[in-house]
């Protein structure tokens, strides 16, 4: 039987965003909602709502048994996960196919390999990815460390297994404290992860941030749509996205695209994902894979027109890709503003009523958000409000039709980041697209003083 009722298991813009989705393929959609969302756009929306418990995320947009009585009860013959909350979550990919229901993204075993970062190297290198320099898989003594340090030479690099978007990072400059960064990098990992596996890698000084967007049905045909530059993250935040990169030619694209797409179909992967790299030097290094769809998806939609969310749908429902490689072309330029209720120079979450709201608008111009003039942002979820979507034919142009944009959205009430946006498109840097990983934090630091 075709997808006729999707359960949409997350809150926010990327609720409204599956709903829409969902919609124009005539297709109807269940909300979830925390007591807190009940008046919350996604529910609005939705064509039927579920309370699946308190505020607290654990309790209701983590609670896998309520999402599952939910999607009973509304007789829901598929899940959509959306990004973070369980769309990650192997175990629940597993139960929710056990249960009869179809689940819109990646094989389970895929969502786990790549939840390892150990395995998901090792995997990738098999696939022909070129790696970051390091240990071949964990290392657990600190003589092995020091062996595999002195061959690709210091600063490493040591990460925890079960980590990922950067947490239970250690630099190591020196053989002398290799061994104590080790048995802290061990431990921190441990008390964070319940896994103290880790393993070295060559430390990048200053690389860029390059994800590629590929698309498997899970039979063996896979294709990319390019990259996209995260380079201006704060704190593993991402910031500001574009697309392409400024600093890809579309040879280096064509190259490196069919590598992840091969890799893809070789895997017999299913659905969205995103291939990590850092990029330096004009090489690309994997890093991790991220096996859900991403925040900054629309900038990929907005220069290949494809609508990324119909397409996981589809794939769910057994049907093939919508575009071959041949047909995928990449025209122009987007990027995208994530607008957080947060204070633009201390970065404090700043929840509360919002009173007065108006979106950019006009052409090439895209605000996905659930706000609303009278909608309360709740203090206890994720502070991003709104994504500024913009697409230019050229870089220029995109950017000068971004600042257009940002100087017409109107959010009252609470504090935003559009003003560190604002000032962001007035750095020479920034224009120029001359950044790397370090840049918006080196930039912050200068900007207090
Ligand atoms: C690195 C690195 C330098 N060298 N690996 C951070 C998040 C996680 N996905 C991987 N991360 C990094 N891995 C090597 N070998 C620097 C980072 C890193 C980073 C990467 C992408 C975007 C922002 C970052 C900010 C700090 C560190």
């Amino acid at each position: 039987m075709a997808i006729s009722r999707i359960l949409i298991a997350n809150r926010g813009e990327i609720a409204l965003r599956i709903h829409r989705a969902a919609k124009e393929m005539g297709i109807e959609t269940v909300a979830v909602h925390s007591t807190a969302d009940a008046d919350a756009m996604h529910v609005r929306l939705a064509d039927h709502a579920v309370c699946i418990g308190p505020p607290s995320a654990t309790d209701s947009y983590l609670n896998v048994a309520a999402i599952i009585s939910a999607a009973e009860i509304a007789q829901a013959d598929a899940i959509h996960p959306g990004y973070g909350f369980l769309s990650e979550n192997a175990k629940f990919a597993e139960i929710v196919e056990a249960h009869d229901i179809k689940w819109i993204g990646p094989k389970p075993e895929h969502i786990r390999t790549m939840g390892d970062k150990v395995e998901a190297k090792r995997t990738a290198g098999a696939l022909g990815l070129p790696l970051v320099p390091g240990s071949d898989g964990a290392v657990s003594d600190v003589a092995e460390a020091k062996k595999i340090a002195d061959e690709i030479g210091y600063p490493v690099i040591i990460k925890a297994a079960s980590g990922g978007g950067g947490r239970g990072m250690k630099v190591c400059e020196s053989p002398d404290t290799l061994e104590t960064l080790m048995k802290q990098a061990g431990s921190e990992a441990k008390a964070a992860f319940g896994d103290a596996t880790v393993y070295i890698e060559k430390y990048l000084g200053n690389p860029r941030h390059i994800e590629f967007q590929v698309f498997g049905d899970g039979n063996g045909n896979a294709i990319h749509l390019g990259e996209r530059d995260c380079s201006l993250q704060r704190r593993h935040q991402k910031v500001l996205e574009e697309a392409p990169s400024p600093v890809i030619t579309s040879e280096e694209r064509d190259r490196m695209g069919t590598i992840c797409a091969k890799a893809m179909a070789d895997m017999g992967y299913r659905g969205a994902g995103t291939i990590e790299f850092l990029w330096e030097n004009g090489e690309f290094y994997f890093i991790e894979m991220n096996t859900r769809l991403q925040v900054e998806h629309p900038v990929t939609e907005a220069i290949t027109g494809v609508d990324l969310v119909r397409e996981q749908i589809r794939i769910a429902d057994g049907k093939p890709l919508s575009v071959t490689q041949d047909e995928l072309h990449f025209t122009g330029h987007a990027i995208e503003c994530r607008i957080n209720a947060e204070d633009p120079f201390t970065f404090a979450p700043s929840p509360g009523l919002v009173h007065t709201y108006h979106a950019a608008g006009g052409m090439h111009v895209r605000v996905d958000s659930g706000l609303y003039a009278g909608y309360r942002i709740p203090p206890y979820y994720d502070s991003m409000i709104a994504k500024l979507i913009v697409y230019g034919r050229t870089r220029e142009g995109c950017i000068m039709r971004l600042k257009r944009a940002l100087d017409e959205m109107v959010v009252e009430g609470v504090k935003t980041s559009i003003p560190l946006h604002r000032e962001l498109l007035e750095q020479p840097d920034v224009l120029s697209g001359d950044y790397s990983i370090k840049w918006l934090e080196e930039w912050l630091k200068e900007r207090e003083d």
